[in-house]
């Protein structure tokens, strides 16, 4: 159905969460049209009808009226209150998630999205759901504020450091919609995207079931899953190409100079210490701005990555 001001919204992709904010934001805009021409053909209508015709022409004195003073306060309550209703069981609707919602954990940290799956099945910066079925993304951030934001289901809610909040959605069509953060969370923030991948439910099963095995392999591969899946290339390249952070690309047994002025010699201890405390030491001519990953990796997991970087050459 288009309506005047479709241009405006990017495809409602799911109409169970989308329809109400919809409904609202072309009624506003209709109302305000309405009132915009009305308003200005009264303007110009007046102008030229009490235009002053001749020397003597006066404005008559007119103290008040009330029957267009009650009208021109009584229907702007009105509509006021209809937009206030209309909004508020907007937003109720998207604080109810329905029962049967299949749950996804998500992760905000810089400059990436984690998500993970109820059979341990991860992803970086791709969130796949079935489509035809309530999805429920429950979501923290590691360091700053984040916000989720995904336009085409019209659903964003910030993302705060020490407290989960949540959206929910349903896709009705397969495909792919944009995700963004919409919190100003630092120097890539702009880059800080990530995608819905919206699957048949069947297809969802069988792509769940695949990557549900989690990290396996080797120690090196497994390490380099994680480097992968924690997303550290968003700031390190493994090419040698400048990022954020210094290139992992011949990172083991290297030189490095630290903004104290004192020099290390790349080892597991060193590694392991940056992934932990990336503050305690920090490499010369970049900015402290890794956060720490304390608490989000394994003993394991942190050899596993020192043993994938020792290949990085
Ligand atoms: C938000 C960007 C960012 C992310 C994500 C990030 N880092 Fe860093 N990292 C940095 C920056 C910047 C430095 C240099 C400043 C410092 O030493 O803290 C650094 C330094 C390091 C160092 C020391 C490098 C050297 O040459 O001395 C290691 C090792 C490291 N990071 C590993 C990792 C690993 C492993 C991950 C993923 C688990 C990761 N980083 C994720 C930004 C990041
Ligand atoms: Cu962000």
């Amino acid at each position: 159905m288009g309506r005047l001001f479709d241009f405006m919204l990017p495809d409602n992709k799911s109409p169970l969460t989308a329809d109400s904010t919809d409904g609202l934001f072309h009624f506003i805009n209709e109302v305000s049209l309405i009132f915009l021409v009305g308003i200005t053909i009264a303007l110009i209508y007046f102008a030229i009808k009490y235009k002053r015709k001749s020397e003597d022409d006066k404005t008559p004195v007119i103290t008040h009226n009330n029957t267009l003073e009650i009208t021109w306060s009584v229907i702007p309550l009105l509509i006021v209150m209809v937009v206030f209703g209309w909004g508020y069981s907007g937003w109720l609707n998207l604080k109810a998630v329905p029962n049967d919602a299949y749950e996804i954990q998500a992760t905000g940290y810089k400059w990436n999205w984690n998500f993970n799956y109820e059979n341990g099945a991860q992803t970086l910066n791709e969130l796949h759901v079935p489509k035809g079925r309530p999805i429920k993304v429950v979501m923290q951030s590691r360091d700053v504020l984040h916000s989720f934001f995904i336009p085409d289901y019209r659903v964003k809610h910030d993302v705060v450091p020490g407290r989960y909040t949540y959206v929910w959605f349903q896709a009705e069509e397969t495909g792919e919609s944009v995700i963004f953060c919409t919190e100003y969370c630092g120097t890539s923030h702009s880059d800080m995207l990530a995608k819905v991948i919206v699957h048949e439910p069947n297809e969802f099963e069988q792509w769940l079931e695949l990557n549900g095995g989690g990290i396996q392999g080797t120690p090196v591969e497994q390490g380099e899953q994680l480097v992968s899946l924690q997303g550290c290339q968003t700031c390190h390249s493994i090419d040698g190409s400048p990022k954020i952070g210094p290139t992992f690309k011949g990172i083991w047994e290297r030189e490095q100079q630290l903004t104290d002025g004192s020099t290390v010699v790349v080892d597991e201890n060193y590694i392991r210490e940056s992934i932990l405390y990336p503050g305690n030491k920090v490499v010369a001519g970049y900015q402290n701005v890794m956060s720490p990953y304390e608490g989000r990796l394994s003993d394991d997991e942190i050899t596993n990555i020192i043993e994938y970087l020792k290949t990085i050459n």
